[in-house]
C-alpha cells in the first residue's frame, strides 16, 4: 500500500462488478471451470479448487484428478464431476467442453503433471496456472508466453520462474511482478501479504488478507476462484482482481469471525459468498 502508481483494490469495487444474475439465468451462462489438480499425495488440492469454483458461481465444475481422489471428492461435494485420469489422452474430452482450465494445485512435476500441463497448455480455452503447473513453466516451458492466462505464484514460485531467490522476490515484489507480467504475458498474481497483481495496464495492489492465511491450500481456492470468475465471462484481469480481493476480504472475514490461527482454506467459501452478493 506504499507502492507508488498501483492502484488498490477496495471492498467497494465489489457491487459494480457483480450484477444481479439475469432472472432466466441458467448454468450454461455460468460457464464449465475444468480443475486439472491433485496427482497422488495432493488429493486436497483439487477437491480446494474445485469446491472454491462452484462457492463463486461457476455453471459447471469438472475436476480431473488421480483415481484415488474420485470417491473422496464425490463424498465431500457431489456437485463435481470428478473423473480420475491416468493421461493426457483421458483429459482430452474434458477439455473440449470447459470454458477455462484451472491446472497445477498439488499436480506434482513428474510424468502425470506434466501430462496434465501439456494438454492444458493446447488447449484454446483460457488457463490459470499455479502451484506445480508454474513449476513445471520454469522446468520445462522456460520460454512460453500467452495473453489469455492467469498465473498465480506465491514467492517461492515466482523466483523459480524469474530464476533468482525468494529473498530476491520479497525485496522488491513490483519488479518481480512486472518482470514476470513482461515475460509470461497475461496477468500475474504475486501472492503473499500485499498481493499484487501486475497486467499489460499496469499494477494493482490488494491491502486485504491476513496471517491467518498462512495455512496449506489457500491457494488452491484462489485458483478455483479465479477460474470461476472467468467461466462467469468476466475478462482475465477483472475476474483477476476481483477474485483477489473476494479471496483476501473472506479470509478478514473469517478471521474477524473467530480468530486468525486456525483459520482454514475451505473456510473462505461461506464468506466468499456474503461477499459476492453484495
Ligand atoms: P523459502 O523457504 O522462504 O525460500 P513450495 P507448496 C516459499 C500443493 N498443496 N512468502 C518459501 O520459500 C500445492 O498446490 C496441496 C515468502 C516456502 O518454503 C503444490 O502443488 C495441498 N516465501 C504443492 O502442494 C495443501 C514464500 O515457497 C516455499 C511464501 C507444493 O506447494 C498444500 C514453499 O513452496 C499445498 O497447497 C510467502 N508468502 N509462500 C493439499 N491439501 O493437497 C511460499 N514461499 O515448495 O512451492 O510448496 O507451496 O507447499
Ligand atoms: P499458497 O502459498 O499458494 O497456498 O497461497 C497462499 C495464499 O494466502 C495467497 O493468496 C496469499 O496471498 C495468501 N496469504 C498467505 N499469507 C498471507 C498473509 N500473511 N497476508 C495476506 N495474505 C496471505
Ligand atoms: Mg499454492
Amino acid at each position: 500500500d506504499i507502492i507508488p502508481s498501483a492502484w488498490r483494490l477496495e471492498e467497494a469495487l465489489l457491487p459494480e462488478a457483480l450484477p444481479p444474475r439475469r432472472r432466466t439465468a441458467h448454468k450454461g451462462d455460468m460457464g464449465h471451470v475444468l480443475v486439472m489438480a491433485g496427482a497422488p499425495g495432493f488429493g486436497g488440492a483439487g477437491l480446494l479448487a474445485s469446491e472454491a469454483a462452484l462457492r463463486l458461481g461457476a455453471g459447471k465444475v469438472s475436476l480431473a484428478t488421480a483415481a484415488e481422489h474420485v470417491a473422496p471428492a464425490l463424498v465431500r461435494c457431489p456437485e463435481t464431476m470428478a473423473r480420475g485420469v491416468r493421461g493426457a489422452a483421458d483429459v482430452e474430452a474434458l477439455i473440449a467442453q470447459a470454458d477455462v482450465l484451472v491446472v497445477g494445485p498439488g499436480i506434482g512435476q513428474d510424468a502425470w503433471g506434466q501430462a496434465m500441463m501439456q494438454s492444458a497448455l493446447a488447449a484454446k480455452a483460457p488457463l490459470v496456472v499455479d502451484a506445480d503447473g508454474l513449476n513445471l513453466l520454469a522446468s520445462r516451458w522456460p520460454n512460453l508466453r500467452r495473453d489469455d492466462w492467469v498465473l498465480t505464484p506465491h514467492p517461492g514460485e515466482a523466483a523459480r520462474l524469474l530464476g533468482c531467490s525468494t529473498h530476491a522476490v520479497q525485496a522488491d515484489r513490483p519488479a518481480a511482478a512486472r518482470a514476470l507480467q513482461q515475460q509470461r504475458g497475461g496477468i500475474v498474481v504475486l501472492k503473499g501479504s500485499g498481493t499484487l497483481i501486475a497486467g499489460p495496464q499496469g499494477l494493482m495492489v490488494c491491502p486485504f488478507g491476513n496471517p491467518g492465511m498462512a495455512s496449506g491450500g489457500m491457494g488452491d481456492v484462489l485458483s478455483g476462484m479465479l477460474g470461476a470468475l472467468i467461466a462467469q465471462r468476466h475478462d482475465i484481469e477483472q475476474a483477476t482482481w476481483l477474485g483477489t480481493l473476494t479471496h483476501a476480504l473472506a479470509a478478514d472475514r473469517g478471521a474477524k469471525a473467530r480468530g486468525e490461527r486456525g483459520l482454514l482454506a475451505s473456510d473462505l467459501a461461506f464468506y466468499a459468498r456474503e461477499l459476492i452478493n453484495p
